[in-house]
């Protein structure tokens, strides 16, 4: 079997196992008003690359982890990953009307369902990790609900797009662009890798620390990709100017940047991240194909 194929034969298998897990994890009918109940499966279920829980299993293969606690940090990070694009997407945000190739949530429902379909995802996530299987290593537990609050919060996801929504009108600068990022896109999948680590066998401290460049890292090139990503999209489908967001008028790293200068810059990010691994030897195999995943993946 060729090693890519190898790679897509492993992520299909995780992405059906987080369909059902995330399926399951989700409050029953019987517990929630019927519209909050559809609008959340809505929003996470049947669709998305689940990116996030791939590095979660990833990283959990560098230390032995249980599958079932990898499935519950899996659930967690998605659940905050589709929460915070439902709300990203409602008009008093980005105010987009298609996400994974189906209206948004609050075009299918409505504007209040789709805030309250967020919130309760928000919190169906730390429920996950009240599951069992985690909470039978509880310093470790706490670890993951420390760092998932943190890498969602203000100090993270929730700044980060306070900062993008503010610079609307008032162009950021490279490394102003790059803390955004790092907050806004970047703490997620920093926290996905931390918490498939969490999940099994304790790593040496200067291990982890070189986990944790390489998942800041990845966090940063897969925006700079999503970037060169949405670039081409247009200019493919469109023929549109390249390099701003056209909605809002924000600039990106394309346009701070230009295209093939970031397309040097998601190189150099993938580069200086897999040398993070290399200490690990073939225990980050999968870690080394997501990361060539996220940064050669096309649209
Ligand atoms: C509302 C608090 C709050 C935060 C929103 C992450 C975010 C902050 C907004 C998403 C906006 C966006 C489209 C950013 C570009 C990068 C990104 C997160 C893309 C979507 O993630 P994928 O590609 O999506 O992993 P799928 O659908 O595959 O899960």
């Amino acid at each position: 079997m060729s090693a890519q194929h190898d790679f897509q034969t492993w992520s299909f298998a995780i992405q059906q196992q987080m369909e059902l897990a995330l399926g399951g994890l989700l409050p029953p009918a019987s517990q929630l008003p019927q519209r909050l109940h559809e609008a959340m499966r809505y929003a996470v279920l049947g669709g998305g690359k689940r990116v996030r829980p791939l590095l979660v299993f990833a990283a959990g293969e560098l230390v032995n982890a249980p599958v079932e606690r990898l499935q519950y940090a899996g659930s967690a990070v998605e659940m905050i990953h589709a929460y915070s694009l439902v709300h990203d997407d409602m008009p008093c945000m980005d105010d987009d009307v298609l996400r994974r190739g189906k209206p948004t949530v609050h075009v299918e429902f409505d504007d209040a369902t789709a805030l309250l379909a967020g919130d309760a995802l928000q919190t169906a996530a730390f429920e996950a990790l009240t599951m069992q299987a985690l909470a039978d290593e509880p310093a470790d537990q706490l670890r993951m609900v420390k760092l998932l609050a943190n890498a969602s919060g203000a100090a993270g996801m929730a700044g980060g797009q306070a900062i993008d929504l503010a610079s609307v009108g008032q162009p950021l600068s490279l490394p102003e662009l790059e803390h955004m990022h790092i907050l806004k896109t970047g703490a997620l999948i920093r926290a996905s890798v931390l918490l498939g680590s969490y999940c099994g066998e304790p790593l040496a401290s200067a291990q982890r620390d070189k986990l944790d460049r390489f998942a800041k890292l990845m966090g940063l090139a897969f925006q700079v990709v999503d970037d060169i990503l949405d670039v081409e999209a247009d200019t493919a489908t469109l023929g549109k100017t390249a390099g701003k967001d056209a909605a809002h008028d924000k600039p990106t790293y394309v346009s701070l940047l230009g295209l093939k200068e970031a397309k040097l810059r998601a190189a150099e990010l993938e580069a200086e991240a897999l040398a993070c691994l290399d200490e690990f030897g073939t225990r980050a195999a999968r870690l080394r194909e997501l990361a060539h995943f996220i940064v050669h993946r096309a649209f």
